[in-house]
């Protein structure tokens, strides 16, 4: 480029017209390639495959270049490009329907019309938390004992967690620790924990821990 440059300057005429040749074709095949603007996509259809995700398929766009990607709007915002035309929309909420248009660019960066609006609703959340792990006494005395435990994990989010004590719900939290009060001096006392979602899935209990209230 740089002696293409040096060749303009220093009068190289035959240099020059082949550079504005080839600039001129390069533009040329710009302006033939992306003069039109795809067409609109078609179809677009959204479905529900879980909870928290919704897949989109549409027809293929046709464009005198080529479709370099489409952009896939979810309730009016962008989310995502795609080359494919099918993607799946993930981290949504249980039982929210969310409506989707797609729309086709170019190379030159020229966009069909907006496909249809397929709207789908996600599935119920009928998956559970994961058990708590871990569950450890922090501290005793006579009459309290404290407990910590690992957060679980869920496909949409933990709510919070539920404290046994020999069997009988005690507490419910929504942080990983908790402090069970007005105890017995000197008594055995053995604790699990489990956590719910918002759509009330509890997991399996965590391991059983015991502990002795001091004297
Ligand atoms: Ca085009
Ligand atoms: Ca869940």
């Amino acid at each position: 480029m740089l002696y293409y440059l040096v060749s303009l300057f220093s009068g190289n005429v035959g240099m020059y017209r082949r550079v504005h040749s080839y600039l001129s074709l390069l533009l040329l095949l710009f302006v033939a390639g992306c003069g039109q603007a795809p067409s609109r996509p078609m179809n677009l259809e959204a479905v529900a495959l879980s909870a928290t995700e919704i897949s989109l398929t549409w027809d293929a766009s046709e464009d005198d270049s080529g479709v370099v990607t489409y952009k896939v709007y979810r309730d009016g915002e962008f989310i995502m490009y795609s080359s494919e035309t099918t993607v799946t929309d993930s981290g949504l909420q249980p039982l929210t329907e969310y409506c989707y248009t797609v729309q086709a660019y170019d190379m030159g960066w020229l966009k069909s019309e907006e496909s249809n609006t397929a709207c789908a609703t996600t599935l119920a959340d009928t998956d559970p938390p994961s058990a708590p792990q871990n569950l450890t006494v922090t501290a005793v005395t006579s009459t309290e004992v404290s407990l910590e435990w690992d957060p679980s994990t869920d496909n949409v989010a933990v709510t919070g967690y539920n404290l046994y004590r020999d069997g009988v719900l005690i507490l419910t939290v929504e942080e990983t620790t908790a402090t069970d009060t007005g105890l017995t001096p000197s008594t055995e006392y053995c604790y699990t924990v489990e956590a719910f979602d918002e759509a009330g899935n509890t997991s399996e209990p965590s391991g059983e821990v015991c502990v002795s209230t001091e004297a």
